[in-house]
């Protein structure tokens, strides 16, 4: 039985540091609490709103305040933690100016699952910090995701699942209750190239991009299209859980580019979503593109952007992106 505790200190790849055992540890260890408040529930009086509107201008989840509050007190008192920002807050926190790492991480991920007794994760990206002996700032987290030193998630589902890459690979780890232990559950996670399961939120339908509602309706039409086979649709409302059951056993997640909300290119934040979730995908085998460009080659401008998703079985990804260019050469 391998912990995660002996796989960061026994692990052969040289890429995990001291510094990053030591703030995935933390973090995971935030984790357990966020895992316990979830499982007591209502019981916890952790249900509802907290009255508080987030930097998006959403309700916040009293949930959502308390893991961002763990999350950043434990991060900020790591002494490898240069800074830390979060989905729910404005400004990144500067922490230890001699740190080496920067966190970012959305604290709830899929928050209006909270109250209906769903799936929920905590998802999180490490950086590089350049300039030690100063006070980190927001623009020290405008990195391309090709920088993530790791990236990984917590999903708070039927059980507690933790799933990590740092350098290569995709490792995933299952809390167990008893003894408070991640156990290696899977050590070289690997997504098929093909599949017929995908994950859309079709309500948005109208507002979509002409090759994306082509993509869906050949979809739709199955085996009386040109695509000649079924498909079947998946939706848990919370980006970690459609992500988690793609390195589980394949699919097509996407939150595409639409028109509904002109200020808002896609739904997904770039820097706490889109990210850290890509790098797992393409290390566990899959593609990520924002529907044409790679997802981790994007330069940010801002650390709250947002960013269209197409994410997971490398050939539905590849197809939708040959869509897109398709109809771009013929406008
Ligand atoms: P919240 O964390 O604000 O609930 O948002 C979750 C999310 O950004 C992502 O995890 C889901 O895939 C997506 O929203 C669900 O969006 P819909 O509301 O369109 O189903």
């Amino acid at each position: 039985m391998t912990t995660l505790t002996s796989y960061l200190d026994t692990n052969k790849n040289t890429e995990i540091t001291p510094a990053l055992k030591d703030v995935i540890t933390t973090i995971t260890e935030v984790g357990k609490t966020i895992s316990q408040l979830l499982r007591k529930g209502a019981l916890a009086d952790i249900l509802g709103e907290a009255g508080q509107e987030n930097v998006q201008g959403e309700t916040q989840k009293k949930l959502d305040v308390l893991a961002n509050d763990l999350l950043l007190d434990a991060l900020t008192h790591n002494q490898h933690c240069a800074g830390v920002a979060s989905e729910e807050l404005d400004d990144a926190t500067p922490a230890n100016t001699e740190g080496s790492l920067l966190v970012l991480f959305d604290p709830l991920d899929g928050s209006s699952n909270i109250d209906i007794n769903m799936a929920v994760g905590t998802i999180f990206s490490i950086l590089p910090y350049q300039r030690q002996g100063h006070l980190s700032t927001n623009s020290d987290f405008l990195q391309a995701g090709n920088q993530q030193l790791a990236a990984g998630y917590l999903l708070y589902g039927t059980s507690t699942v933790f799933a990590l890459t740092v350098a290569e690979g995709v490792a995933m780890f299952s809390l167990d209750p008893d003894t408070g232990d991640y156990i290696l559950i899977e050590n070289d996670v690997r997504i098929d190239a093909d599949t017929s399961e995908y994950a859309i939120n079709s309500s948005n339908y109208r507002y979509w991009l002409a090759p994306m509602q082509q993509y869906i309706d050949e979809l739709i039409a199955g085996k009386t299209g040109v695509r000649g086979r079924d498909f079947n649709t998946r939706w848990v409302a919370a980006m970690v859980g459609d992500v988690h059951r793609i390195l589980c056993r394949g699919g097509l997640f996407t939150y595409p580019f639409d028109t509904k909300d002109p200020n808002k290119p896609g739904k997904l934040r770039l820097m706490y979503e889109a990210n850290p979730t890509s790098l797992l995908i393409e290390r566990a085998g899959g593609a990520a593109t924002d529907a044409t460009a790679r997802i981790l080659d994007i330069s940010p401008t801002d650390i709250h952007q947002r960013v269209p998703v197409v994410l997971g079985s490398k050939n539905e990804v590849d197809y939708i992106k040959k869509l897109h260019l398709q109809h771009a050469d013929n406008d």
